[in-house]
C-alpha cells in the first residue's frame, strides 16, 4: 500500500484505498497498466458517481418541476438536492445562486450574453488574463464586438504568473468586468484570487472567476471569496460530463435578463407578455440533464467524505516529486513554474513534437494531452507551438510520476 505521509502535517491520505473507488484506473491500456495523467481534460469517475446514474435511469427517471405524479417527485426532489449540495459544497448563501449549466464554458457564455449585454457598452472595458483557457476569452471577444467594448490583458510573467503592478493599472472608470481564471489549465499556475477580488471591488468592478481547474483541487468559499460569479464544470472535479454550475449573487442575477427562452423558465406566457420565473429557473430553460445533475450530487457526497486539506497536502508533495524527477531530465522545460501550482506539469523536449511525446507515450499506456490545451495566447506567451501536459489528480501516484519519467526516456532515446 502507497501511503502518502505529508512533510507539513500528520494528515495521511490512503491513495490506495481511493483508487478502488474508482473502476476505471483499474485496467491495462495497450498491455501496460493504464497510467491517466489527463485530468485537465476530465477527471475519472467514481462507482458510487457511476451508480447513481444507473438508480436514476432504472428507478425514477422522469421530468423534473412537472408532473403530478411520483417519479417526477422523486427527479425533482433529487435534481433539487444537488442544487443544495452544490450551495454548501461552496458556501453559497442561496441556493437560488446555483444555476445549472452544460459546463464552464455554457457558464461564461450565460454571463457574457445576460450581464455582458446588460452592462457592456461602446467604449467600455473588459479585463481578463494572458493566461485564460479559450472559453473565458472568445465570449468576451464576442461581446466586445457587438458593443464596440475593449478587452484589456493582464501580462503574465516568465513563471507563468500575472504581473500585479500592472493588473491595478488596467483600471479605470470605464471598466465593467474583471473575468479571470482561478487555475490556469495550461500552467497550472493557482491566481491569488482574494487578493485580486478585492481590488477589483476597490474599483466597483463586479468579478467572474472561471473555476474549472481549481475545485478538483482547491476548497472553494463563495462568500469568502466575494466573488460575483463563479463557474466549472462537474466533469473535471469527478462527476458526470454535460453538467456545469454557474454560482451568481442573488443582486446581479435578479437583475439579468433570461439567456434562453422556452420552457420552465416562465411564469406565464400570453403572446402579448411572458413573465418570467424567479431564480434560478430563470435561467434553466428546457429540459435540463437531470440525471447528470442528480449523479453530480452523489459526487458531492463523495468529495465530502474526503480530507480536502490532506488530499491538498498529498497533491502537492506528488506535484513537487514529479516536478523534481522531471527536472533531472535534460532537454525537458517545464512551462509553468508559478509558486503556487496545482498538479499541472506542461512541458517540452527539445527537438521532439509534443504529438510525438504523447502518441508514445500513449504506447506506454500513459494519458496525457498534448497541444495547445485551449490556450492558445498562453502558448504565444511562451514562444512554443505546443506543449505535453500530465495533469495529476488524488488518484495518481508516484509511481506512475515514475513511469511517467521513464517513458519520456525512452521517447528521448528513440530520438536520439
Ligand atoms: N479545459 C483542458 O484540457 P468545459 O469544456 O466547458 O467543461 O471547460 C472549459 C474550460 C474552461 N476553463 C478552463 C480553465 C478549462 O481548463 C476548461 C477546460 C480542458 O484543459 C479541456 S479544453
Amino acid at each position: 500500500m502507497i501511503e502518502a505521509q505529508t512533510h507539513t502535517t500528520e494528515l495521511t491520505f490512503d491513495v490506495e484505498k481511493t483508487r478502488k473507488d474508482f473502476p476505471i484506473l483499474n485496467q491495462q491500456v495497450r498491455g501496460k497498466p493504464l497510467v491517466y495523467l489527463d485530468n485537465a481534460a476530465t477527471s475519472q469517475k467514481p462507482q458510487v458517481v457511476i451508480d447513481s446514474l444507473v438508480r436514476y435511469y432504472t428507478e425514477f427517471n422522469s421530468n423534473v418541476h412537472r408532473g403530478v405524479h411520483l417519479l417526477s417527485e422523486q427527479a425533482t426532489e433529487a435534481y433539487e438536492n444537488s442544487r443544495l449540495k452544490t450551495q454548501r459544497f461552496i458556501n453559497a448563501k442561496r441556493s437560488e445562486e446555483i444555476i445549472f449549466t452544460r459546463g464552464t464554458t455554457d457558464g461564461i457564455n450565460l454571463i457574457a450574453q445576460s450581464f455582458g449585454r446588460a452592462n457592456v457598452h461602446e467604449g467600455d472595458e473588459i479585463i481578463i488574463s494572458g493566461m485564460e483557457h479559450h472559453s473565458n476569452i472568445v465570449p468576451w471577444q464576442m461581446l466586445c464586438a457587438e458593443k464596440k467594448a475593449t478587452l484589456r490583458v493582464i501580462p503574465i510573467d516568465d513563471k507563468g504568473e500575472i504581473i500585479l503592478d500592472d493588473f491595478e493599472k488596467l483600471f479605470n472608470n470605464k471598466t465593467r468586468l474583471l473575468a479571470l481564471t482561478h487555475v490556469s489549465n495550461a500552467l497550472g499556475t493557482i491566481n491569488p484570487i482574494k487578493q485580486v477580488i478585492e481590488t477589483a471591488h476597490k474599483y466597483n468592478v463586479p468579478v467572474s472567476i472561471d473555476g474549472a481547474q481549481a475545485v478538483p483541487h482547491l476548497r472553494v468559499d463563495v462568500q469568502e471569496l466575494d466573488c460575483d460569479f463563479y463557474v466549472f464544470s462537474s466533469h473535471k472535479m469527478f462527476g458526470p460530463t454535460g453538467i456545469g454550475i454557474l454560482y451568481g449573487k442573488k443582486s446581479l442575477l435578479e437583475v439579468m435578463p433570461p439567456y434562453q427562452g422556452g420552457g420552465d423558465m416562465i411564469k406565464s406566457v400570453t403572446f402579448e407578455k411572458t413573465i418570467y420565473n424567479e431564480l434560478p429557473y430563470k435561467f434553466e430553460a428546457g429540459t435540463p440533464n437531470i440525471a447528470d445533475t442528480v449523479a453530480f450530487g452523489a459526487t458531492i457526497d463523495y468529495l465530502n467524505t474526503l480530507d480536502y486539506e490532506a488530499i491538498h497536502n498529498y497533491e502537492q508533495e506528488l506535484l513537487e516529486y514529479a516536478t523534481g524527477r522531471l527536472s533531472t531530465i535534460d532537454g525537458l522545460t517545464i512551462i509553468g513554474t508559478a509558486r503556487e501550482k496545482t498538479g499541472v506539469i506542461s512541458f517540452t523536449l527539445d527537438g521532439i513534437h509534443p504529438h510525438d511525446i504523447g502518441t508514445i507515450l500513449d504506447t506506454e499506456g500513459i494519458a496525457i494531452r498534448t497541444g495547445h490545451h485551449c490556450a492558445q495566447p498562453v502558448m504565444q506567451r511562451f514562444n512554443v507551438p505546443a506543449t505535453a501536459r500530465a495533469s495529476f489528480a488524488f488518484y495518481n501516484t508516484k509511481d506512475e510520476a515514475d513511469v511517467l519519467v521513464n517513458a519520456i526516456n525512452k521517447v528521448k532515446e528513440m530520438f536520439s
